[in-house]
């Protein structure tokens, strides 16, 4: 079972966001546990604070190390280990589904959601072990964040997803996006669905759906398109060894 711990001041949104579907179906089957942990709880201010002003100044307020400290240890007391550790921050290296595979190896994974306008550096030197973003834009706070990354890790759990699902990744790890596809009825607002889908002809069809990933990549991820071209020359063994760089 993978569980995964996720410090919060807003444990609630956590646990609400991680119940429906088929995340909260694996919780329920005992797949996946997911611990929200109250860093306030350990706070040893009688008033219950956990931030305070930045030494040097500026604007805002910062998420003081001692109750995140007590919160980590609390959850290492437990399992026994030292878990990795997640700090989500836009600072960190952008998630990307090579990651959601990998940290799906783990047992236990811990985020620490970070607020204000952010965490004091020592107590993040003494337990983080990875510092991940979710993209280039800024959120008020890691939990959003944290959830997306528990999502994607978790359909790479064996047994989260059910065969119908399936846990491809195609659309990363060929560089291509995925085709559209078409369900009932087969005229809809007089858009018709593509004759060759209709067909019955299964060449075809995957010809006509590998063109239209290819198309769509091109337009919206150029970034993607440029890999799939390498990786097919890779492929046909037309690479130049030069330029065979590893991303
Ligand atoms: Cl991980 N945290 C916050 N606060 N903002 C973000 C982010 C993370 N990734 C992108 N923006």
């Amino acid at each position: 079972m993978t569980t995964f711990y996720i410090m919060t001041l807003f444990p609630e949104m956590v646990e609400q966001g991680l119940k429906t579907s088929i995340i909260g179906r694996a919780v329920e089957k005992e797949i996946l546990r997911i611990e929200a942990v109250n860093i306030r709880d350990y706070t040893t201010n009688k008033h219950g604070k956990v931030d305070d002003y930045p030494y040097g100044g500026g604007a805002g307020m910062v998420m003081q190390a001692q109750p995140i400290y007590d919160a980590y240890q609390a959850i290492v007391d437990r399992i026994g280990r030292r878990p990795r550790t997640i700090y989500l921050t836009p600072k960190g290296q952008t998630f990307h589904q090579g990651m959601a595979k990998e940290f799906a190896l783990d047992e236990e994974l811990v985020f620490l959601c970070g607020h204000y306008e952010g965490v004091d550096e020592r107590v993040l030197e003494e337990i983080v072990t990875d510092y991940v973003s979710i993209g280039d834009y800024v959120l008020t706070g890691g939990e959003l964040a944290a959830m997306v990354m528990v999502d994607a890790i978790s359909r790479m759990v064996p047994g989260t997803l059910s065969n119908q699902e399936s846990g491809e990744t195609e659309t990363f790890h060929n560089y291509l996006l995925e085709y559209p596809q078409y369900s009932r009825p087969e005229i809809w607002r007089d858009k018709k669905v593509p004759e060759v889908l209709l067909s019955g002809h299964h060449k075809n069809i995957e010809a006509w759906r590998l063109e239209q990933s290819i198309a769509l990549t091109k337009k919206n991820r150029p970034d993607l398109y440029e890999r799939y071209v390498e990786q097919e020359g890779v492929q046909h063994g037309r690479k130049q060894k030069a330029d065979t760089g590893s991303r």
